[in-house]
């Protein structure tokens, strides 16, 4: 087997972002780009050699070609062992999963999670570390300081592998394992939750869902899952068969994105149940009849009624929200006395707390929760979560989550997105915001007095590191709350996220609209960012 070393400049936009290195397409496709970044987590990340990788996507475009130039680089960088899903395919959690079951020294996950798909759209790769979890930023920074230094590149020469048939090939001095993507993932579900009852749900004839797989990874997951293993009648997957493109969608487990999903949900032949997930399978919505429950809630209430799941019954020994998740979880780990800790966005804050037992689950206000069953978000372990609990309660989705604020409190939620914004503006429009912080507490807008102002830090409690300018926070005295961050997953420009909550404790207060009790708020946030004057925009690109 020959190795070519390929000589190579470095480019100077490889920074991972809040999960791995997100580009369109075509960058990805400029000469030498995908090497050099992948050559950089193999300088960096030297149990590689000699070690084992498990490989792995969405499926988007691009997907098939870049798991035949890392298979030939792995090779190149003596990688002993790679494990790859079926058709180059692997969810997020599934290879979180993958990574922990076998032991291996980490995996390479192609994906650009819910952003379009397709030869002008995006693409991404992300290292996920032994504990199955996102490369932590002191991974990251070593990854992206490599690219800026990068010379060369070793690949091994090859005819394309063929990526269809499971088995066992060999590469040079190279193991490559073509394995089921599901199987290993399906077991281990079935060992947090209780399938038995989940099935009489099903066949009770009473009880009816769709599970929306937005034409992506999860397809073939909730496929085996749902109409498999626990007998949900044929078709109660919908879109369930991954493409490049997703259908020309976005794989936003979202109210606007999944409107499809969302119209089963109502009229007269509603179903009771409805859930989604994403582009890589890590994110989840959750929907009752006629009924929408937010991710945050979903989070409060999963760690309400962990008693009652199989895999968490024993207990739980506490429970993360990102900073912008509202606070109903907190108000939950208040009551049942478990510590609740706030970090940055992005999953990767998690695994530290998860990897020291300090955490049981966790969650974001992005269509994200998950536990440590693995170390990422997980889309379909959520909506077997709530399944089980519906099996359990024989209860509307409706009525848990309205008994549930009856009990803890209502925080009424919502999160306005301006994407694509000139990238100027937006920092400009975040610095005058931090230059406003010392002058805010004791400050009254419109009314509501302003009890803290600052832009979220992070010491992570297990090993000391500090993320700092994670997000700006205005507290009120009433307990809502205004954030304002950029996101670190867009390719187009900046994208301004503004994260609105507001509670609310009285039981005959809590059955308002969202959109009315937010008001108030929402004329704060505009005026306090001056959004308009300083990004043109009237109105967001998407609520949620
Ligand atoms: C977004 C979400 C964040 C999530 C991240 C990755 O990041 O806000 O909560 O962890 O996406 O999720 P940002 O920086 O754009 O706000 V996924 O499903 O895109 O891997
Ligand atoms: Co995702």
């Amino acid at each position: 087997m020959n190795i070519d070393t390929i000589i190579t400049q470095p480019f100077d936009d490889q920074r991972p972002g809040t999960s791995g290195l997100r580009k369109k397409v075509k960058v990805f496709q400029t000469p030498h780009y995908l090497e050099n970044f992948v050559q950089a987590i193999f300088d960096t990340q030297v149990d590689l050699k000699g070690g084992t990788l498990v490989l792995g996507g969405d499926g988007r475009y691009y997907n098939r070609e870049a798991i035949q130039v890392i298979l030939r680089m792995a090779s190149g960088n003596g990688v002993k062992k790679v494990l790859v899903g079926r058709g180059g395919l692997l969810s997020t959690p599934a290879a979180s999963c993958l990574i922990r079951h076998y032991k291996t020294d980490g995996g390479i996950i192609l994906s650009a999670s819910h952003n379009p798909g397709g030869p002008d759209e995006d693409f991404g790769i992300k290292f996920n570390t032994p504990n199955g979890g996102p490369a932590p930023e002191s991974v990251t920074d070593a990854i992206f300081q490599r690219t800026t230094e990068i010379a060369e590149y070793q690949i091994a020469q090859s005819k394309p592998i063929d990526l269809d048939i499971l088995g066992s090939i060999t590469l040079g001095e190279t193991q490559i394992e073509i394995i089921d993507p599901v199987k290993d993932y399906a077991d281990l579900m079935m060992a947090l939750f209780d399938f038995n009852r989940i099935r009489m749900l099903f066949e009770s004839g009473m009880f009816s869902m769709r599970f929306d797989a937005m034409h992506a990874i999860t397809g073939p997951y909730a496929t085996e899952i749902l109409e498999g293993r626990l007998g949900a009648e044929p078709g109660t997957v919908i879109n369930g068969t991954p493409k490049t493109d997703f259908g020309g969608g976005h794989p936003d487990p979202n109210l606007v994105h999944a409107h499809q999903l969302v119209a089963l949900t109502k009229g007269a032949h509603a179903v009771n149940f409805a859930a989604a997930s994403d582009g890589d399978g890590d994110r989840n919505m959750i929907l009752g009849c006629n009924f929408f429950v937010t991710p945050s809630d979903s989070l409060a209430i999963m760690v309400a009624n962990a008693h009652l799941i199989k895999g968490y019954s024993g207990g739980i020994s506490g429970v993360a929200r990102s900073m912008p998740t509202s606070q109903a979880a907190d108000r939950v780990a208040d009551k049942l006395g478990l510590p609740c800790y706030e970090t940055p966005t992005g999953w990767k804050f998690f695994g530290n707390l998860l990897d020291a037992r300090k955490i049981t689950l966790c969650g974001e206000e992005s269509f994200g929760t998950g536990s440590d069953h693995i170390r990422e978000k997980d889309g379909l372990w959520a909506v077997l979560f709530w399944l089980n609990l519906l099996a359990v309660k024989q209860q509307s989705v409706e009525k848990i989550v309205t008994d549930h604020w009856k009990a803890f409190g209502r925080n009424y939620y919502t999160r306005y997105d301006y994407e694509a914004i000139d990238k100027t503006d937006a920092e400009a429009l975040m610095a005058s915001l931090r230059d406003k912080l010392a002058t805010l507490p004791g400050q009254s807008l419109n009314g509501y007095p302003i009890e803290y102002a600052d832009d979220f830090a992070y010491t992570d409690p297990v090993d000391g590191s500090v993320s700092e300018r994670q997000g700006i926070r205005v507290g009120f005295a009433d307990g809502s709350r205004i954030v304002f961050r950029l996101s670190g997953t867009g390719t187009e420009g900046a994208t301004l996220r503004v994260y609105l909550e507001a509670y609310e404790e009285d039981p005959s207060k809590q059955l308002q609209s969202t959109e009315s009790v937010m008001t108030a708020l929402v004329d704060i946030a505009l005026n306090l960012a001056e959004i308009e004057k300083r990004t043109g925009r009237t109105k967001p690109s998407v609520i949620t």
